[in-house]
């Protein structure tokens, strides 16, 4: 691996520009999530049925592994290196001072974990113990873009104990009325007693960085970015879209697809007064179709919501690729006068993720712009 034409190996700024490389995730050895305070997964449409534990089957394995090869083999045909993550021991239990859980998860969504942000790789804390150790599968590339440019940063993001205080266990139990009343105060299943992100809670566009509040990013995880990124240019704003009441990552809700146009979900909005930082630059908001599958449509085991329907993936300002049977979201792309490119990826639902999920974006073309030439910011210094 050379750098091209003076680009950094890793240059990645937003969420659009031309993709040159990027990871693809893998389901070699994935497992079932865990139950665990910061996650109770459920059999979908089977309240109280016990949730599987241990490996994945060899089925559901080849089926994800399949679709994300062919995502892999799309990104190839259109001049995209691919690269995936290494071999890792899912199925082996952890335990460390604070906590342990029989089982780890998976590497299907490198989104999850690990982000890009223009040319420095920043790991994220996770939020969850079975995700504690998911950055291992991606060090070997970590190593290979820190070895291969000195312009690479790297910023490990420090670790949470996720210890029995770092969550708030009552959170599950919460009835929907008080959900509702709480909607506005932000409070989810990670309290705000340590710096906690998943990196999917992040979109980027240009200069400016979005971060939403969530049962997996808490605010102490937003100020912990802002203290990192901002001497180095960036502007960190935290965003909330108080209906969702299990927010868990950005990709579902809010999804730039090129300068001055976002897909948005509308059952998610985001709050009003954030909305500005858009409306004031010239940003159109477009609101995603209702996906095909119904929430209980969606795959036994999966924990992800319908709206996986619009975790898309740019390949450039005026290509997007789209699972192969959102018809809807399809034609609302294309009248935007997008290329729109399709894959079947409705097995890989079950690992949380749909397409932008399953990638992490390792080099894109451009550079640092600023899309929002009129925004007020406040710095934390
Ligand atoms: N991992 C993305 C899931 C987001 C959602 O369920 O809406």
């Amino acid at each position: 691996m050379t750098a091209i034409a003076g680009t950094p190996v890793v240059n990645s700024w937003n969420e659009w520009d031309h993709l040159k490389e990027v990871v693809v995730g893998s389901a070699d050895g994935a497992c079932f999530e865990p139950t665990e305070p910061g996650n109770r997964p459920q059999v979908r449409g089977r309240e109280g049925a016990p949730f599987p534990t241990g490996g994945k089957s060899a089925q559901a394995v080849a089926q994800a592994n399949a679709e994300l090869d062919g995502l892999a083999r799309l990104l190839e045909s259109r001049g995209v290196s691919v690269r995936r993550p290494g071999r890792h021991d899912f199925g082996r239990a952890l335990r460390t001072p604070h906590f342990e859980v029989a089982n780890q998860y998976c590497a299907v969504c490198p989104r999850d974990v690990m982000i890009t942000v223009g040319n420095e790789i920043v790991e994220a804390t996770m939020s969850r113990r079975a995700r504690y150790f998911e950055y291992e599968p991606y060090r070997h590339l970590v190593y290979e873009y820190w070895e291969a440019d000195p312009r690479v940063g790297w910023t490990v993001a420090p670790k949470p104990t996720m210890s029995d205080a770092m969550y708030r266990q009552d959170f599950w139990e919460w009835p929907v009325d008080e959900r509702h009343r709480r909607m506005h105060s932000s409070e989810f299943c990670i309290t705000q007693a340590e710096v906690v992100f998943d990196a999917a809670d992040m979109s980027r566009f240009g200069r400016d960085i979005i971060v939403q509040e969530s049962m997996t990013t808490n605010r102490a995880g937003i100020r912990w970015l802002k203290r990192v990124l901002e001497p180095k240019g960036f502007r960190v704003h935290p965003v909330h879209f108080p209906l969702d009441y299990f927010p868990s990552h950005i990709d579902c809700t809010f999804v730039p697809l090129r300068p001055g146009l976002v897909l948005t979900n509308p059952d998610r909005p985001i709050r009003q007064d954030e909305l500005s930082l858009f409306t004031d630059n010239g940003w159109e908001l477009i609101q995603a179709p209702e996906p095909v599958l119904t929430n209980d449509e969606m795959p036994l085991y999966c924990q992800s919501s319908k709206w996986l329907s619009m975790n898309v993936l740019s390949l450039s300002p005026t290509t997007v690729i789209c699972e192969e049977q959102e018809k809807p979201l399809q034609d609302l792309l294309a009248d935007q006068g997008l290329e729109v490119l399709t894959v079947p990826f409705r097995n890989v639902f079950e690992y949380g993720g749909s397409l932008h999920c399953s990638t992490w974006d390792i080099r894109r073309d451009g550079t640092r712009e600023d899309y929002f030439p009129s925004a007020v910011y406040e710095p934390l210094v």
